[in-house]
């Protein structure tokens, strides 16, 4: 599961349970560091994932996530390069996930991410990851909400986790993250894109970066349009779009503007713990298919598969039935 240059790496040892709640406690007192080491745990499938999650868990709640997508070269990063200056400045402390989902690599530098937010590179206050999604086919689903875990966990008031857009990933940001701001830029054709990937219905704040550029007015508008005709009750929230200038830090303050409107219109309502519930909810769900998937694949590996095949090829079986007692051979017990 690590991926290939990880794997050269040193790997301390760090097997023993009562290391973990220490780590977590560095971490907690903002040791970089440590938080580093609890991601690269969770990341690689370690053994000691359980007790990670198990000595984080109390600690976790309390962070406001903000997923950040769009296609490549947006201005992703240099956004969430600005917004973790505007949150610095309100003394948050801010942790960032960038999440490049068609990336076999982990852990290490995404180059342009580093590049776009070095600002904020020596700042104790800040802490930067970028990981892959490994090509699992949880992809989003397994590693990134226990890494928003860690972050949650050490302190960090708020997670921002910036995905490029590959269309799913996308919308397996929005199980992540409280308010999704979802990024276009003009002549890109995003804005009819967006609606093809079925990006609409998951953004609750659109933001038009580069609206130094030409076209900027009508892309503007053609989401406004595309708002204007999609259906939603007086209960549902209706999307906001901003326009900025990330590169020139213009429209910072409007993109934080509708962060908190949205953040507070949910609250209101009582839809944050609503759409806590439901990230949990897909988070467990993705750990059991995970674990499930991982039992039928040593089921294959043994002689119940390949029987109940050959009975079922024969027409000595049906597929269902066949199923049910595959199913039947899949013990329950604990996860790992
Ligand atoms: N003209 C203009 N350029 C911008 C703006 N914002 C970002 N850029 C530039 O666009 C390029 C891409 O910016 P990034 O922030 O790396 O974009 P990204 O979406 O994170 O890119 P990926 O992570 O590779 O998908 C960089 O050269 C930025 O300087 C803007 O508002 N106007
Ligand atoms: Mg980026």
């Amino acid at each position: 599961m690590t991926a290939p240059h990880q794997s050269l790496r040193p790997q301390p040892a760090l097997r023993r349970s009562r290391d973990i709640p220490a780590l977590v406690d560095s971490a907690r007192d903002g040791d970089p560091r440590a938080v580093a080491r609890l991601i690269s745990l969770i990341e690689s499938d370690d053994p000691t994932t359980r007790e990670v999650a198990a000595s984080l868990a109390p600690h976790t709640g309390k962070a406001q996530v903000l997923g950040l997508t769009g296609s490549p070269g947006v201005g992703k990063s240099t956004t969430t390069n600005e917004l973790v200056r505007a949150f610095r400045a309100a003394g948050k402390r801010v942790g960032v996930l960038a999440v490049d989902p068609s990336s076999p690599f982990t852990g290490g530098a995404i180059l342009g991410d580093r590049v776009r937010m070095q600002d904020h590179a020596t700042d104790p206050g800040v802490y930067i990851r970028s990981m892959s999604s490994r090509g699992h086919l949880g992809g989003l689903a397994s590693a990134t909400p226990q890494a928003v875990r860690v972050l949650d966990g050490a302190g960090c008031d708020v997670v921002l986790v910036e995905t490029v857009g590959v269309g799913q990933a996308e919308v397996e940001v929005a199980s992540l993250a409280d308010t999704i701001l979802v990024l276009l830029a003009p002549g890109m054709g995003d804005a009819i894109q967006a609606v093809k990937a079925g990006i609409l219905e998951i953004a609750d704040i659109f933001v038009v970066n580069k609206a130094d550029r030409d076209g900027a007015d009508a892309t503007y508008t053609d989401i406004q349009g595309m708002i204007a005709l999609g259906e939603r009750t007086a209960e549902q929230w209706r999307p906001r779009v901003v326009r900025s200038v990330a590169s020139r830090s213009e429209g910072i303050a409007d993109i934080v503007d509708a962060i908190d409107k949205h953040t507070a219109w949910l609250a209101e309502r009582g839809q944050l713990q609503v759409r806590r519930e439901a990230r949990a909810a897909a988070e467990v769900e993705a750990i059991a298919v995970g674990v499930l998937r991982n039992r039928l694949g040593s089921l294959r590996q043994g002689n119940a598969l390949p029987d109940l095949a050959a009975r079922v090829a024969a027409g000595d079986l049906d597929p269902y039935a066949a199923a049910d007692e595959l199913l039947r051979g899949i013990d329950g017990g604990n996860v790992r």
